[in-house]
């Protein structure tokens, strides 16, 4: 069994009233599972399986394997957002490495949180809101990919993402994204995480 279901790093009611421990039950339970059981299925006897994550997700990206990465790319997605919430979370107050670094390169917190509100709302269809770090440039940016699709691809290092898919909010908020997000960035987002993920730099992916 190559890829793995992680345990949530907190209780699935810990984030309530923003996210349900119903969701959870669905979203990790239920979607996610499925998302490791179907990529274990494809990856069998083949090279992702002794991978690791990140590598099995940029390989099979490089490789036109687009039913594999569908699957190993949410998993990897899903991993990072899970841990991309916390109790208490969102708002202005964070880390003071980020809090600079989104200064300086996004204008600052009102600018950062428009964004993701912005990336979050217009993709159209499923997807994902992301902090990146991109390594070319060393500066952070606020982008959105579509369905399975990561900036761990596009040589970038994600800091924090928001799932957009419907499957993340329709418990909660029913069809209000906007909603969703709002709650998200501003109760929810794990900036100490974000910014631990800033001081390791840039991800460093072995081929
Ligand atoms: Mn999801």
């Amino acid at each position: 069994m190559a890829f793995t279901l992680p345990e949530l790093p907190y209780a699935k009611d810990a984030l309530m009233p923003y996210m349900s421990a119903e969701t959870f039950e669905y979203h990790h339970g239920k979607h996610h599972l499925a998302y490791v059981n179907k990529a274990n299925e494809l990856a069998a006897g083949k090279k992702y399986e002794s991978m690791s994550l990140e590598a099995a997700t940029i390989a099979a990206k490089k490789d036109g394997e687009q039913k594999l990465f569908n699957q190993i790319g949410q998993i990897y997605n899903h991993n990072l957002f899970w841990v991309s919430m916390a109790p208490n979370g969102g708002g202005a107050k964070m880390p003071g490495n980020l809090e600079k670094k989104i200064r300086e390169d996004i204008g600052g917190y009102d600018a950062l949180r428009a964004a993701l509100l912005d990336k979050g709302t217009t993709q159209f269809g499923s997807g994902w809101a992301w902090l990146v770090l991109d390594n070319a440039s060393g500066k952070l940016e606020v982008v959105s990919t579509g369905n399975a699709e990561t900036p761990l691809t596009d040589n970038k290092t994600p800091l924090l993402t928001c799932d957009v898919w419907e499957h993340a909010y329709y418990i909660d908020y029913r069809n209000a994204r906007p909603k969703f997000l709002e709650a998200w960035i501003d109760h929810l987002a794990n900036w100490e995480h974000a910014a631990e993920l800033l001081n390791k730099g840039p991800i460093k992916v072995a081929a």
